[in-house]
């Protein structure tokens, strides 16, 4: 394991005000929102779409590194060119989804497990022969009064802190995304309640397992109210107050070391998830030991797929489209988005 150059990737996905764009759906998830919009579910779609998402002009602007799924780190371009080196020739660095998914825990009613750590070593040794420079995992956590449980949090704390550690030693940035889920109706304060739990039982597990902190970037949910709360589905909560309460949850979390803390959006529309990271940076920017910035997916993504919808025709406004999300996102990084920076 090199530290420095560990430090040095994880350093660069989170400099110049840029984020991530996480385009590493499973073929099960991908296919969903693939279905939704009566776009056909096959490998050709899922290639042709990945493409367009690379080659999209000037994204290096605005983000600095693309997580890929296991199907499209392997896949070409139409010309035969590989994906991951498309790329790297763009400047953005090429990251893969590693885990295998949530599956129920056993003995924990509604509560998840992520699998993938049999057999992780060899595969995050083919990986960086493949040219990745990072990796990522992905926990979930689902809130209710009586959830989560403390064997849930441990369970998945561990497992997050064994992958980061073997990617490290595979020379591999990890990405640890502990995420807490909007599914429900508990308000803003239990999912500060519940990030912080979780957060502070993964810190804890990555210094059991000897994790470099400098080498690693956390992913972690903004802390919103349930999607079903009343909270949520009155607009009584700003763009401000959860600004103000994820930062102050991750000031008591996460450690001054880590380089950078690069949100998922979870479920909230794009806008909001612009509006909110713009908000952290006005209201909190002179607080913040570590950079704050995006790896979403959704929230990137879906303006693309609404235009895009499987049509040859539409690749190029899909691609502005995309250059547009970015743009705002990489704005919000210092605090400087307008909702007029949204196209009319
Ligand atoms: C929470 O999901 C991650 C961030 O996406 P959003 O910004 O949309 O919340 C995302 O990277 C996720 O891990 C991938 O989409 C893969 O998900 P699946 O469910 O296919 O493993």
């Amino acid at each position: 394991m090199n530290n420095h150059a560990l430090i040095d990737t994880a350093t660069a996905l989170v400099a110049d005000n840029k984020g991530l764009l996480a385009m590493d759906e499973s073929t099960p998830t991908c296919n969903k929102r693939f279905a939704a919009l009566g776009i056909p579910q096959d490998e050709d779609f899922r290639r042709t779409y990945r493409e367009l998402l690379v080659t999209t002009p000037e994204l290096s602007d605005s983000i600095s590194g693309a997580i890929l799924y296991d199907e499209t780190i392997r896949q070409h371009t139409q010309d035969g060119t590989p994906m991951i080196a498309v790329l790297i020739a763009a400047g953005i660095i090429p990251g893969i989804k590693v885990d295998a998914g949530t599956h129920s825990l056993a003995g924990h009613p509604g509560e998840f497990i992520t699998e993938g750590l049999d057999g992780l070593r060899e595969r995050l040794r083919d990986y960086a022969r493949l040219g990745a420079r990072f990796a990522k995992w992905r926990a979930v956590v689902a809130v209710s009064d009586d959830l989560p449980s403390r064997g849930c949090i441990e369970a998945n704390a561990h497992a997050l802190a064994r992958y980061a550690a073997l990617s490290q030693e595979a020379g591999l940035v990890p990405i640890v995304e502990p995420e807490v889920l909007m599914d429900g109706d508990h308000s803003l304060a239990r999912c500060r309640e519940v990030t912080e739990a979780v957060q502070h039982a993964m810190f804890a597990q990555l210094h059991s397992q000897r994790v470099l902190l400098e080498g690693l970037i956390l992913k972690p949910n903004m802390v919103v109210p349930g999607k079903d709360s009343p909270e949520y589905t009155s607009g009584s909560v700003t763009a401000e107050m959860i600004a103000e309460a994820t930062i102050d949850c991750m000031l008591r979390t996460v450690p001054a070391a880590v380089p950078g803390v690069a949100f998922l959006s979870g479920g909230q529309t794009p806008e909001q998830a612009t509006e909110r990271l713009n908000a952290m940076h006005v209201h909190c920017g002179t607080r913040l030991p570590w950079a704050a910035t995006f790896s979403f997916s959704r929230a990137l993504q879906q303006p693309v797929l609404d235009i895009w919808r499987g049509d040859v025709a539409n690749t190029q406004a899909a691609q502005r489209a995309l250059q547009q999300r970015a743009e705002c996102n990489h704005a919000a990084r210092r605090g400087a988005y307008l909702p007029s920076m949204e196209p009319a």
